[in-house]
C-alpha cells in the first residue's frame, strides 16, 4: 500500500461563516443519524423522494449480505428525476446546459427533458424493451446518453453503460454478461478536436457472433461515415420522431434493478455491479444536499465525469436531476481547443458547484494557473474531488486558484459498489483538511481494521470497512452471488471490505492510502492488473506478463508492464509499441501501458506467485526490496538493470 498522504495536515480550512450559516446540513445531523441510522434513512427517503406506495420496513437484513431497503415501497426513478419537478411548477427551469467540444450548445428545460425521455421510453417500448430487460449504452458525453439512461429507468429496464473509451472486446463481454438485446450508441463524438468513432466498435462487437442483440439505435453526433445493418440498426432521430412525448410511468418495487455497471476487480473478469432503485436514489439525492449543499433553485452544478463511470451515473444522470437542479454536461476534454476550456465553461454558465478528479486538477496545475485566471470564476461556491486521494498540494492549488480561497472542497470517497458518497467532509459542518476525506456521511459507519479484523489504533494503517449496510450499497454482482460474498464480505465478519487502505488521525479524520489489492487507479479510473495481463498474454508473442501501477505525478498511477516473450518471438524496437497498441485495442486507450519492459523472467515465489510488489519497487525507482521469498533472487537484478536502461 502506498501512502499518498505523507504530509500530515497541520492546517485546516474552516468553510466561510456565511457558507456554514446557509448550509443545508449542519453538524447536529451527525448525532441525529448516529442515534438511529435506520430512522434517519427512512425519514430522508420519505422527505427526498416521491414514493407511489410508502415502504413498510426500512431495511431487511435477514439474509446478509443481501440487503433490501425500503421494503414494500414503490416508485419510478425517472418520475423522481423529471415529472415531479414539472408538476411542481419548475418545468421551465434548465435541467441541462450541454456544451459540445466544437462549441455547439443546447439547453433542455425540465419540461423538455421529460418530453424527450418519454419519447425515448416509447421508442424503447416499440423495440420490445420491457421491465426487467437490459439495454447497453455506449455513448459519448451527449445529453442523449442521460436521456437513454432515464428512459430505461422509466421502463424498469436495467441499463449497462459501457464507457465509450472501451474497446469492442470490452463491449462484447459486457453485452454477453448482461444479455442486452438493445444497444444505444452514436456514430461518434468529439474528443481533442477530432471526431472519435464508436459505431464501428459496436459492429465489431456484434460481429463476434452469438450476441443477444436485436436492435442498435444510433445517435448522429460526429457526422462520421458509418455502416448501418439492415433490420438491426436504426437512427435515434428517425425513431424518436415517430414517438409521442406522453408516457405514463409504471411504478416499481424499491428493489427493482436500476443498472448494472462493470468495474475492475482483482481477476481479469470485470464485475457487474448491480444497483437498485429506492435506496440508491435516496442516498444519491441525500448526498447532493449534504455533500454538495445543492440549492436547486439557484445552483449550477457541473460534474465533469463521463457517464461511463459510476460518478457519471450518480452525479450526472441521477443526482442533479433528482434534485431538480441545473447542470452542465460537457462533451470533450479540458484542453480542447485550449487549456482553459473548463474555466471558460464555468464562466459561461456561471457554474457554482464543480466536481472533478484530482488527476485533472494536477494536469491543470501543470499547465499553469494563467489558463484559469483568464476567466471569471466568481460564480463558484463549492468544489468537489473524487476518484483517488487528492494530494495536499493539488488541494491547495484547487482551493486557491479555482476556488479563490473561498470555496470549501469536499473530498468524496466512494466506489462503484457504494453507489453514492460514503466518506466526505460536510461543508457546513467540518473544518476541511487538505488530503483527507475525513468523516462518514451521516447514517454511514466506517472503521479501519487490521489483518485480524480488529480496529486499528489512531494513525495505524489498516483496511477500511463499512460496518452497517447502507441504502445505495450494491445489491450484488450480476449473476454471481458467490463472488459478491467472497469479494466484499469474507474478510471481516459482517462488514463490507472496501479494498482501500486507510487510517484515522487523532481528530478522528480518515486518510485514504490507496488500493490494497491488484486494482490500479489511473487518472481516477479503476483498472485491474489481471485484466491487462490477460490482454497482454492474448498476444501471440507473449508468454507471460505482470502489470503494476507505479506512482505517477499526473495520473496518480501509471500502467507498467513486464513481459516475457514466447520462445520463438524475438524482440525488436517495435515490440513494446506493438504490445502497448495491443492492450489499447483489447481494452481501451486508458489501459495502454505507459511502458512495456521485455524481460527474461518474472520474479516468482517458490509457489509460483508473481511478486508484483518487487516489480512496483523497481518501476518506482526504489531499491529492490526483500527478495528472500523469491525462487531465484537474481531475476530481480536483471530486471532492475533493464528498467534502468529503458
Ligand atoms: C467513485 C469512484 C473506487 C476507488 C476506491 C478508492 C478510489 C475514489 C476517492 C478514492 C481516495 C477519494 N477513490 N474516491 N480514494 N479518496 N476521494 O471513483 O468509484 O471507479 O469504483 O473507484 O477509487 O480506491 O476504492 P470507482
Amino acid at each position: 500500500m502506498t501512502d499518498q498522504s505523507q504530509q500530515p495536515a497541520d492546517q485546516t480550512f474552516p468553510p466561510p461563516e456565511e457558507f456554514k450559516r446557509n448550509a443545508n446540513v449542519t453538524a447536529d445531523e451527525y448525532d441525529k443519524a448516529a442515534a438511529d441510522p435506520l430512522a434517519f434513512w427512512a425519514e430522508k427517503s420519505r422527505e427526498l423522494l416521491d414514493w407511489e406506495t410508502d415502504f413498510s420496513e426500512t431495511l431487511d437484513w435477514s439474509d446478509p449480505p443481501f440487503a433490501k431497503w425500503f421494503v414494500g415501497g414503490r416508485l419510478n426513478v425517472a418520475y423522481n428525476c423529471l415529472d415531479r419537478h414539472v408538476e411542481a411548477g419548475n418545468g421551465d427551469r434548465v435541467a441541462i446546459h450541454f456544451e459540445g467540444e466544437p462549441g455547439d450548445s443546447r439547453t433542455y428545460t425540465y419540461a423538455e427533458l421529460t418530453a424527450e425521455v418519454c419519447k425515448a421510453a416509447n421508442m424503447l417500448t416499440s423495440l420490445g424493451v420491457k421491465s426487467g430487460d437490459r439495454v447497453a449504452i455506449y455513448m459519448p458525453m451527449v445529453p442523449e446518453a442521460t436521456i437513454a439512461m432515464l428512459a430505461c429507468a422509466r421502463l424498469g429496464a436495467a441499463h449497462s453503460v459501457v464507457f465509450g473509451g472501451f474497446s469492442s472486446d470490452a463491449l462484447h463481454s459486457r453485452i454477453m454478461d448482461a444479455e442486452a438485446e438493445v444497444v444505444i450508441t452514436a456514430d461518434g463524438g468529439h474528443r481533442r478536436g477530432k471526431p472519435s468513432s464508436l459505431k464501428p466498435a459496436v459492429d465489431e462487437a456484434l460481429a463476434k457472433g452469438d450476441t443477444p442483440v436485436k436492435h442498435v439505435v444510433v445517435v448522429e453526433r460526429a457526422g462520421n461515415d458509418i455502416e448501418m445493418t439492415d433490420g438491426r440498426d436504426q437512427y435515434w432521430r428517425e425513431l424518436m420522431d415517430q414517438q409521442s412525448d406522453a408516457h405514463t410511468p409504471e411504478f416499481f418495487d424499491s428493489e427493482h434493478p436500476l443498472y448494472i455497471l462493470y468495474t475492475s476487480g482483482t481477476t481479469g473478469k470485470p464485475k457487474g455491479i448491480l444497483h437498485t432503485s429506492g435506496g440508491y436514489l435516496t442516498q444519491v439525492l441525500y448526498s447532493m444536499y449534504a455533500s454538495f449543499d445543492i440549492k436547486p433553485e439557484q445552483d449550477v452544478f457541473w460534474c465533469t465525469a463521463d457517464v461511463g463511470w459510476v460518478t457519471g451515473h450518480s452525479y450526472v444522470a441521477y443526482g442533479p436531476l433528482a434534485a431538480g437542479a441545473t447542470q452542465v454536461i460537457y462533451e470533450g476534454t479540458p484542453d480542447s481547443p485550449h487549456r482553459g476550456r473548463w474555466w471558460e465553461i464555468v464562466e459561461k454558465y456561471k457554474v457554482s458547484i464543480f466536481y472533478a478528479a484530482p488527476t485533472a486538477i494536477r494536469a491543470c496545475m501543470k499547465w499553469g494557473r494563467e489558463h484559469a485566471q483568464k476567466f471569471d470564476l466568481s460564480s463558484l461556491r463549492l468544489l468537489g474531488s473524487v476518484g483517488e486521494p487528492i494530494n495536499p498540494e493539488a488541494w491547495l492549488w484547487y482551493h486557491e486558484v479555482i476556488g479563490g480561497g473561498r470555496c470549501p472542497i469536499v473530498d468524496t470517497w466512494w466506489q462503484t459498489e457504494t453507489g453514492a458518497h460514503m466518506i466526505v467532509p460536510l461543508p457546513g459542518a467540518v473544518d476541511l483538511k487538505p488530503g483527507s476525506a475525513q468523516r462518514p456521511l451521516p447514517g454511514i459507519s466506517a472503521q479501519v481494521v487490521d489483518d485480524a479484523g480488529h480496529p486499528c489504533e489512531t494513525d495505524a494503517a489498516g483496511f477500511l470497512t463499512i460496518t452497517e449496510p447502507w441504502p445505495a450499497m450494491l445489491r450484488g454482482i450480476y449473476k454471481d452471488p458467490e463472488r459478491f460474498k467472497e469479494t466484499y464480505w469474507s474478510q471481516v465478519e459482517g462488514q463490507y471490505f472496501a479494498g482501500d487502505g486507510a487510517r484515522f488521525d487523532a481528530d478522528g479524520d480518515i486518510w485514504f492510502l490507496g488500493r490494497i489489492d491488484d486494482v490500479m487507479n489511473v487518472s481516477g479510473h479503476r483498472l485491474s492488473t489481471a485484466e491487462i495481463e490477460s490482454a497482454l498474454v492474448s498476444h501471440p508473442d507473449v508468454a507471460e506478463s505482470a502489470v503494476v501501477g507505479a506512482a505517477d505525478e499526473t495520473s496518480g498511477q501509471a500502467v507498467i508492464a513486464f513481459v516475457v516473450l514466447r520462445g520463438k518471438a524475438t524482440e525488436d524496437d517495435d515490440t513494446a509499441a506493438a504490445l502497448q497498441n495491443h492492450v489499447r485495442r483489447e481494452i481501451g486507450p486508458i489501459a495502454k501501458p505507459k511502458q512495456v519492459f521485455i524481460v527474461e523472467e518474472l520474479p516468482k515465489t517458490r509457489s509460483g506467485k508473481i511478486m508484483r510488489r518487487l516489480l512496483k519497487d523497481v518501476a518506482e525507482n526504489r531499491g529492490i526490496g526483500n527478495t528472500t521469498t523469491l525462487a531465484d533472487a537474481s531475476v530481480m537484478d536483471v530486471i532492475a538493470s533493464r528498467v534502468a536502461e529503458g
